[in-house]
């Protein structure tokens, strides 16, 4: 049974100001979910966002709030091993709030992986992969330190994809921001940019043409996420990939994009599809229609990066890597022990659930008072 349901606030640090088009992050809020079953089983879940009400309209706050008043007592005295009955419970009473839904799914998950003693990735049908390929977001907003940190990530062996953050300056003087890094870095790594729907389509047109006949890989969103046809209509005139991200907030949104042949890869974001099992419907969707998946975050810290990594290792192609460096950005750890990123690659934890322990004395120094 269902006992109770906490939530945290947690303010991190980052390791650097995080520049985006939507936001300059210099510290990250994860929200956590405790849940208690009365076997003794505990599972964990998280949701974060980006710029509070910049980038979605979920913040911290309403994640937090909604759980505690609407989500957590729907659920408090329902059976906990009832997973696939709880969410639907979850999505029938509740509208909206695909981060919070997500966050409460992960916890319920993540116990009854731990009550069947099995790794989360089993109770999605099964991992094909222990560890995932893993891109550095480059966002300092200066060329030189972008080149310097994508340098010393090389060095490491932690990063070989590079993604740039661009869309805030003139489309030509982010299009030298980017070739410059590429012309640094050349063959040795991927180098992608994300512009978080900075771009109408003229200029998407002037500055995905650049990109492209400059080495670029992959254009991440260059449009408004509403706005499918012009996706679609870039898809179709360039050949360098076309990914979408903002505009995929689950299946439906997922089927859409293939129908209209939109993009070449879709962002899975286990918090965007509204929880881990509708994203591995978005990534079905994405199979069968012929488009290729890369592993998205919301910049959450181990509890969703460990989550989403169980997703990711469940797929049988994954052309694209994934971006589940936001641990990496952060100064201070949650978890008892860290994720371990090597040879470029994140390892998809094998101990029960999703793998990972809280740390309640890091937690609670952290916690929003
Ligand atoms: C996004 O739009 O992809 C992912 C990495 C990052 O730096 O920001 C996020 C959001
Ligand atoms: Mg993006």
């Amino acid at each position: 049974m269902i006992q109770n349901i906490e939530t945290y606030l947690v303010d991190v640090p980052t390791i650097r100001p995080h520049r985006m088009s939507v936001a300059t992050m210099n510290t990250q809020t994860l929200v956590l979910v405790r849940l208690r079953c009365a076997d003794g089983i505990t599972g964990w879940g998280e949701a974060t966002t980006i710029g509070g009400l910049s980038y979605g309209g979920e913040s911290p706050e309403s994640i937090k709030t909604n759980i505690d008043t609407y989500i957590a007592p729907l659920l408090v005295g329902m059976e906990a091993s009832a997973v696939a009955k709880a969410m639907a419970k979850v999505r029938k009473v509740i509208q909206g709030n695909r981060f919070a839904k997500c966050a409460i799914e992960t916890a319920l998950l993540d116990a009854q992986a731990r009550r069947l003693n099995v790794p989360l990735s089993e109770l999605l049908g099964g991992r094909v992969r222990d560890a995932l390929p893993v891109a550095w977001v480059l966002a300092s907003g200066d060329t030189a330190r972008d080149i310097a940190e994508g340098e010393k990530m090389l060095e490491l062996r932690r990063h070989r994809i590079f993604k740039l953050k661009i869309g805030l300056r003139d489309v030509m003087d982010d299009v030298a921001h980017v070739l410059e890094i590429k012309r640094a870095l050349g063959e040795r790594a991927s180098v992608r940019v994300d512009v978080n729907q900075a771009w109408s389509e003229t200029d998407a047109v002037r500055g995905i043409a650049a990109l492209d006949a400059g080495g670029i890989d992959l254009i991440e969103q260059p449009v408004k996420a509403g706005n499918r046809a012009a996706l679609a209509r870039l898809k179709q005139r360039f050949d360098v990939a076309i990914m979408a991200d903002e505009a995929l907030h689950g299946p439906a949104d997922a089927l859409a994009l293939a129908q209209a042949d939109a993009a070449d890869v879709y962002a899975v974001k286990i918090t965007q599809s509204g929880g881990l099992l509708p994203a591995l419907e978005v990534a079905t969707v994405a199979r069968l229609a012929g488009v290729g998946l890369y592993g998205g975050t919301m910049l959450e810290g181990g509890v969703g990066t460990a989550a989403t990594a169980h997703v990711c290792s469940t797929f049988a192609e994954l052309a694209w890597g994934t971006e589940l460096f936001g641990p990496l950005l952060l100064t201070q750890e949650v978890l008892r022990e860290p994720l371990v990123y090597r040879d470029f690659m994140l390892q998809v934890p094998t101990g029960p659930g999703l793998g990972v322990e809280i740390d309640m004395d890091k937690l609670r120094s952290m916690q929003r008072q």
